[in-house]
């Protein structure tokens, strides 16, 4: 009902954090190049394995003094995995407890999503590239019913023979037979490639495989094969960086870069402890968490070299936020659970979708409060226990409210200011461009 929207419309103005004036519009008008890392943990990043870097390329990046990254920047994703990526980062709203909300909801809600915003208030046109079949995660019906105008996906590519594994089109394969696309697109593009190699099993192809990287030797195919499809996913990027910057495209973009989430699973953990440097007999539930991270860096070649590491704390459903600040385009009048992560009010308080919880200073597990510093159950005083127990009580919130707003359709009582509904119907992937 609208009274439902409005308690949900009440929550998130009242924890809606302004941008920093530092950072609002650094990025006006660029094209916005989404690249999805599939199954890219943070931890590989700046990672040597028998001396060599396993992505020297992101590590660069990294680094780079035109780069806005995090590292203490977590995925937080549930059943629907890179569907609740794609989710939270297109809306900033939660995905649901149980199943992928882009497979059970997607095809009838109501979004109010980036490329609808982007395309109303700056005229970008927006794209997806995907090697997999459309209808992987119902991407063929959600991706309209967020505004995307073009979704370029396996049969746009010739994925025969060796060309493609499991989930599609391999990833250097995907960004070369991607650019003849591209070209045609009007700027400025919001444009998403969603990579698919570095995916269980974490297998390789010979011919795929670097000659010169040595992989672990843990004895499990899962956590040796990781390193490898990693170190892959890490090539396909410097080639189509590589064509950025020949055709002059790098400094006309941003080029946002994200994990979806964790590849190696907790049961795995165990296995890559001692290329972590830890032990496999004293690893925690504290370990797990920990390894939630994934990589989440904004790059934007030629803009002055302000850019740094920063620690903040923040995850998936922060980035729209983020990058509308930074892109100059307010998002005071959306409904958006995250904040923006460069803010001075931005929330430290990183929900995951089964309620456990991660702040500066502790992690929350299954109600079992750990201390961040020792990996240890905390000695917490009175004070600080009733200031976890509203952290708590604001996870449980957010992901309520975010999950009432999506389950009941919320969104179709509200039109944010100048917002003009989406209508699929004005979209149709099967004539675009081939
Ligand atoms: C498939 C790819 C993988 O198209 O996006 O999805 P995942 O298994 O990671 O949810
Ligand atoms: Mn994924």
């Amino acid at each position: 009902t609208r009274s439902e929207l409005t308690t949900v419309k009440k929550f998130t103005d009242q924890h809606f954090a302004p941008a920093n004036p530092k950072m609002f519009g650094i990025a006006k008008g660029r094209n916005v190049i989404v690249i999805h890392l599939e199954s890219f943990q943070q931890f590989l990043i700046d990672r040597k394995i028998n001396g060599q870097e396993v992505t020297p390329f992101l590590n660069s990046l990294y680094h780079g003094n035109d780069t806005y990254a995090f590292d203490n920047f977590f995925h937080q994703v549930g059943q629907g995995k890179t569907s609740d990526a794609e989710n939270m980062l297109e809306t900033s709203t939660f995905g649901l407890p149980q199943g992928s909300l882009f497979a059970t909801l997607g095809s009838d809600n109501t979004f109010e999503a980036a490329p609808a915003i982007l395309n109303q208030r700056a005229g970008y046109t927006s794209a997806v590239f995907h090697g997999n079949v459309a209808s992987f995660w119902n991407r063929n019906n959600v991706y309209k019913n967020l505004g995307f105008q073009y979704f370029f996906d396996a049969s746009y590519y010739d994925t025969s023979g060796d060309k493609a594994m499991g989930y599609g089109l391999k990833d250097k394969l995907l960004f070369a037979n991607s650019i003849k696309y591209l070209q045609t697109l009007q700027q400025p593009f919001y444009v998403k490639f969603l990579t698919v190699s570095n995916h269980f099993p974490f297998t390789i192809d010979d011919e795929d495989k670097d000659s010169n990287f040595q992989t672990t030797n843990t004895g499990d195919s899962t956590v040796d094969g990781y390193f490898e499809t990693a170190h892959y996913l890490d090539q396909s990027l410097q080639e189509f960086f590589a064509y950025l910057q020949k055709t002059g495209l790098d400094k006309k973009s941003i080029i946002m870069i994200y994990g979806d989430h964790y590849g190696i699973s907790n049961s795995a953990n165990k296995s890559l402890a001692s290329v972590l440097g830890k032990s496999a007999d004293t690893w925690t539930d504290f370990d797990n968490a920990q390894l939630q991270r994934v990589p989440m860096m904004f790059v934007i070649p030629g803009s002055g070299g302000h850019g740094g590491i920063s620690h903040t704390y923040g995850g998936e459903i922060d980035v729209l936020s983020t990058l509308l600040h930074l892109l100059g385009i307010s998002s005071k009048r959306y409904i958006m659970f995250g904040t923006d992560l460069f803010s001075s009010k931005h929330s430290q308080t990183v929900a995951f979708r089964n309620h456990d919880f991660v702040t500066p200073k502790y992690t929350s597990i299954s109600g079992t409060i750990y201390d961040n510093q020792t990996g240890k159950e905390a000695h917490l005083t009175t004070a600080q226990k009733k200031r976890l127990k509203k952290q708590a009580q604001l996870v449980n919130k957010e992901l309520s409210l975010s999950d009432s707003l999506n389950e009941k359709n919320l969104l179709r009582f509200y039109t944010p200011k100048g917002f003009k509904k989406v209508n699929p119907k004005n979209y149709n992937y099967s004539n675009g461009l081939k």
